[in-house]
């Protein structure tokens, strides 16, 4: 009966939400508007630049507790992937027994693509904007067999910011978001002002979608579409100069995206015009159970050098 009444509140609530407005019309800033990017024609590390000794500080003074938050998802065959994207862990049994320690080692062989697979950070040369990257670098001209000669993951280094997470879901009354639902601005202000948060130059937005619960308990339906942000919803975050923003969905930005003339804007728009850095596949659950709103986070891409993004284990330390 109280689950009965709890699904029908979900459904009212969804049924009442105000509609979102479509996503506005958008198309990319020609590069003499967007480049050279704010750090300089030569910059390779976009928003990694905010990173200064004083946004470090600021980030250390939101641990007043040191409880440590795993935002990793775990790495399996079994998890959902974008497009052809495939994930295998071999064993090898290496060596021994040797000496009189018995000494065995055990070592593994994991095919992936490890630059974009589970919890992952989006690097600047992931996206490109017709023929240019990041900083209006050529795609074709720094495309090697290898791996990027420009801007590739290894040049971002260790992120330590501090992060605000923006529970949307938990705004409007839900577990889950609806897959077509498009996150406004007045939600990111609406979710601030419940939350009392905010957030500047150099801060990491996290937003919760509740989308994350269906990786791995239903792959198919996870990976079918996403509710998330726009392009409005995008700009008005990039006006804050934030470094990166992450979600709990798959992309970042819903999908499929509203404008059927459009694919993937806020990537383009995020990566390619901004430098600014994405984070997918968070797990944002226990934080949204604990209402913690405002953090130290710590992503650490791998060095993968020329590559396109990485897999990562963020935490959050409040
Ligand atoms: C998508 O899969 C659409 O996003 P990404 O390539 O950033 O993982």
């Amino acid at each position: 009966m109280r689950v009965d009444t709890v699904a029908f509140s979900a459904v009212l609530i969804l049924a009442i939400l105000p509609q979102p407005a479509r996503a506005q019309g958008w198309n990319p800033p020609p590069p003499e508007k967007r480049c050279p990017s704010q750090w300089g024609a030569d910059d390779e590390r976009g928003a990694a630049n905010l990173q200064t000794p004083q946004a470090v500080l600021k980030a250390t003074r939101m641990i007043r507790e040191g409880k440590v938050y795993e935002l990793g998802k775990v790495l399996d065959a079994s998890i959902p992937r974008s497009g052809a994207r495939s994930y295998s862990l071999n064993l090898a049994r290496t060596s021994g027994p040797n000496g009189r320690n018995q000494q065995r080692g055990n070592e593994e062989t994991v095919f992936t693509e490890l630059g974009q697979i589970g919890t992952q950070f989006d690097g600047l040369a992931h996206q490109a904007l017709g023929p240019h990257l990041y900083n209006c670098v050529e795609n074709d001209a720094v495309a090697a067999r290898t791996g990027f000669t420009r801007l590739g993951v290894e040049k971002i280094g260790g992120l330590f910011t501090r992060g605000v997470m923006l529970d949307i879901a938990a705004l409007k009354g839900v577990d889950v978001l609806p897959a077509t639902y498009e996150i406004t601005v007045a939600d990111l202000e609406e979710a601030m002002k419940r939350e009392r948060v905010d957030f500047g130059a150099g801060d990491t937005v996290l937003v919760r979608t509740g989308w994350g619960r269906h990786f791995g308990a239903d792959n198919k339906l996870f990976m079918s579409g996403e509710p998330g942000i726009g392009i409005a919803a995008a700009e008005w975050l990039a006006k804050r100069n934030i470094m990166m923003v992450g979600s709990d969905n798959w992309a970042v930005e819903i999908r499929p995206y509203p404008d059927k003339g459009l694919f993937l804007p806020v990537h383009g728009f995020m990566l390619v015009v901004n430098g600014i850095f994405l984070l997918e596949n968070l797990d944002l659950e226990a934080m949204s159970r604990d209402k913690v709103y405002e953090f130290a986070l710590i992503v650490q891409p791998l060095k993968l050098k020329g590559g396109t993004g990485s897999t990562v284990a963020p935490i959050a330390v409040r």
